[in-house]
């Protein structure tokens, strides 16, 4: 960064920090502080309250590292394809890197200023069987958690053992709000905790579901990883060095279940909705958006294709985008109120096409074994069910299974990201000249594919079948016209 450029500080910016302590948010990266932090940033600009955020870094230093010198300050850069728009966010106070510093960590977790812990782990984090919804009791770090509860090292951990002692010292409790793309988040992350809990002690599990509330939520921004690139340019306009700065998108939405034990930030006033029942929002937006998304990764990467926009402006790419949504993916998405799902799905290809974004399909390609299940396998166990197309969404099974195997389609070796990376590079290795024991092993992986799944021999035919033309050709994307001609059988012999 040239020299002239001072660092974003308190001293260099206009904003005072009036507001305290309230949230305490786990996982802090560019998503938290572009779509909750903001949020917060407006409720408490406009509406007071103290909710200032902790963040905590649960696995490098960098958030850290980045803001604590700017005291939690850094620019929010909102972008369309007119032009963009900066905001210095001044809702988080600092970060706390819990590798580092787990005492301070359980510190913020147990005061009493602390009405609200949320979450942005990623699916990963919760180290649960994305197929069951069930906590993962063989994970080596739950399994660490288990042995020393007292010192932590996965979110679930951290927030039960945070539970016991504000239990033990008569402190109020605090709402967990998850805002990761997990179907019924809040829910979800009650289970686990319980799970984890009854480990230890029932009768903390016991208080933990009797005090603590556990609201859903449905979060959307898009918010691709900061590049040096990325930063340098807006700093350059902006006329000053902002180590922490991240860009997004103009669109956003929050939609969140109004179910708060110690209160919350007037979130709703600045353009959140509450609403009593977030699962028909959470279920559109987990199929529509995430499992188009997941699609345009895959098939844009064994394409060549670096980012989402490049991709979308394939003609053949963005009619099979649009046919997934139409005939596969929107027949199981009840419609919530006041939504024109017509317009929802083109807005969401508009989305796509921001060519400022820079959404590389490889950011998006990570973790599939933990995101297929919620953005592909529920509407296909639908689709099934109900005698529905189900081409498309084998199609991408498929480029995700040769995405997965860590090879490109010239053969050569790519870098896989997914906790599951080790025994589908060991399934490739061994089956790679048989697609069909290939697909079969892949589709044996319970935590990922259901029983319903894993026994259904059309399924994995149709994939099966497209993994192999997938392997003839150089990119996915030439096959597209192939896969949309394509219509599921007749249904009388079903087998389910
Ligand atoms: C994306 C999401 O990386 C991914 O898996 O599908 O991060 C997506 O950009 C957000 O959910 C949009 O709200």
């Amino acid at each position: 960064m040239a020299g002239n450029l001072t660092r974003l500080s308190l001293e260099s910016s206009e904003i005072i920090r009036k507001n305290g302590k309230g949230i305490v948010h786990l996982g802090i990266g560019a998503f938290h502080r572009a779509h909750q932090a903001w949020y917060t940033h407006k409720a408490m600009a406009e509406y007071g309250g103290d909710w200032c955020i902790t963040g905590v870094s649960l696995r490098s230093a960098t958030m850290a590292d980045q803001l604590n010198p700017q005291n939690g300050l850094y620019t929010l850069i909102e972008q369309d394809s007119q032009g963009y728009k900066p905001t210095i966010i001044s809702a988080v106070e600092n970060v706390v890197v819990s590798r580092e510093d787990p005492k301070s960590v359980l510190e913020v977790l147990t005061h009493s200023s602390t009405k609200i812990v949320s979450l942005t782990i990623t699916e990963k984090g919760y180290c649960h069987d994305p197929s069951t919804g069930k906590l993962n009791l063989d994970h080596p770090d739950i399994q660490h958690d288990l042995a020393q509860p007292q010192s932590p090292k996965t979110a679930i951990g951290y927030l039960v053992c945070a539970m016991q002692q504000r239990l033990e010292n008569g402190t109020s409790p605090f709402s967990v709000l998850s805002c990761d793309n997990l179907p019924a988040n809040g829910q979800l992350l009650a289970g686990l905790v319980l799970d984890f809990a009854k480990q230890i002690d029932m009768s903390l599990a016991n208080k933990i579901e009797q005090f603590y509330s556990f609201p859903s939520s449905m979060v959307d921004r898009i918010v691709p990883a900061v590049t040096a690139d990325v930063r340098a340019y807006f700093c350059q306009r902006l006329g000053y060095d902002d180590q922490a700065l991240v860009a997004t998108e103009q669109f956003s939405q929050w939609v969140i279940e109004d179910n708060f034990v110690a209160g919350r930030p007037d979130w709703d006033k600045v353009g959140a909705l509450m609403v009593k029942d977030v699962h028909a929002f959470e279920t559109m937006k987990l199929r529509l958006l995430n499992g188009s998304h997941s699609a345009i990764a895959y098939i844009g990467y064994l394409s060549q294709l670096e980012t989402v926009s490049d991709a979308i402006s394939v003609s053949s790419l963005r009619k099979f985008i649009f046919e997934l949504m139409q005939n596969e993916l929107r027949p199981s998405v009840s419609v919530p109120d006041n939504i024109n799902l017509d317009e929802y799905c083109e807005k969401l290809l508009q989305r796509f096409e921001n060519p400022n974004l820079n959404h590389q399909t490889y950011q998006i390609a990570m973790d599939g074994s933990q995101k297929l299940p919620q953005r592909l396998l529920k509407p296909l166990l639908y689709q099934i069910q109900t005698g529905g197309d189900i081409q498309r969404i084998c199609f991408v099974i498929a480029a995700w299974i040769q995405y997965v195997s860590g090879r490109n389609l010239s053969g050569q070796v790519i870098q896989v990201e997914d906790p599951m990376r080790t025994e589908l590079a060991e399934i490739y290795s061994t089956h790679h000249h048989d697609e069909k024991q290939w697909v079969e092993q892949v589709f044996s992986i319970n935590s990922i594919f259901d029983n319903s799944l894993a026994s259904n021999t059309e399924v994995k035919n149709t994939v099966t079948n497209w993994l192999k033309q997938i392997r003839q050709q150089k990119d996915a994307i030439s096959l597209l016209p192939r896969v949309m001609a394509e219509k599921w059988p007749a249904r009388e012999d079903s087998n389910l």
